[in-house]
């Protein structure tokens, strides 16, 4: 069960975020702001505790605050973003972080390592890490040597087609991975119970299972469908702003 969310609110530079789908437009920013609002209640509504972080203008895709740490309820790490844009994102959330960890459990990854929140999907004690244009295998490498010691596993995992492994596959409860694309026949998850996203609502494997709902994106049918079929409550949420520089659900928080 998540207690604790953490967001950044975006600043007005949002509308120069990294984006690899540039005939989307860019993001209009009031519109973005209301969207992050509704994206805070809905986790409210959930029961989850929510710290707001104010917006960074020195850094455009800062909302995206789940790329610079990955929390768990043993330790944090604070991560060493691949993209040179959002490497000085990183040391932002350490003073956020002090209040919830001792000092000792809060660990780093450091250069010549990078690695992105983004990239890292846990499934109860284990933590699969997507290698990608974002996340190195030295950042991988530093990243089991910080987890192994508090009874955490790290698996990598290979990835090509999207930006980060969370773009592609989410993992909800109960044995069940959200999946799509290159993450389908990946022999690492073979022992899970896959619900495959269809190809037209790919930007919807990105959902957030938070105490038993799952939270989607607003406007994916065939998704929520399958979602309510396995009995899941759902709760969707507008991100179009954020789908335009390659944002989703989790990347606007951290969870834990
Ligand atoms: C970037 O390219 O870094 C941002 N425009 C999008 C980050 C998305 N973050 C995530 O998937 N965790």
């Amino acid at each position: 069960m998540y207690k604790n969310v953490i967001v950044r609110t975006p600043c007005r530079a949002v509308i120069n975020g990294i984006s690899s789908h540039p005939e989307l437009g860019k993001p209009d920013y009031d519109l973005a702001l209301k969207q992050h609002a509704a994206y805070i209640r809905a986790m409210e509504s959930l029961g989850i505790t929510v710290r707001v972080l104010p917006a960074d203008e020195a850094y455009p895709d800062s909302c995206f605050v789940e790329d610079v740490a990955v929390l768990s309820e043993r330790c944090a790490v604070v991560t060493n973003p691949g993209a040179k844009t959002r490497n000085g994102e990183a040391a932002g959330i350490i003073p956020v972080l002090k209040d919830f960890y001792p000092e000792k459990d809060i660990r780093r990854i450091i250069s010549s390592g990078t690695l992105e929140g983004g990239d890292v999907m846990r499934i109860e004690n284990r933590f699969y890490v997507g290698l990608s244009a974002r996340t190195n295998q030295a950042g991988v490498d530093q990243f089991a040597a910080l987890l192994n010691p508090y009874g955490y596993e790290v698996i990598p995992i290979t990835l090509k087609e999207v930006l980060h492994l969370k773009t592609g596959v989410n993992y909800l409860a109960d044995n069940r991975l959200l999946v799509s694309g290159e993450f389908i026949a990946k022999p690492e998850f073979a022992a899970y119970d896959k619900t495959v996203i269809p190809p037209e609502e790919d930007y919807a494997a990105n959902c957030l299972w938070i105490n038993g709902t799952v939270v989607l994106p607003a406007g994916f049918p065939a998704t929520e469908t399958l979602l309510k079929q396995f009995g899941y409550p759902t709760l969707p949420v507008d991100t179009s702003e954020f789908r335009k520089i390659d944002g989703g659900l989790s990347c606007l928080s951290l969870r834990f």
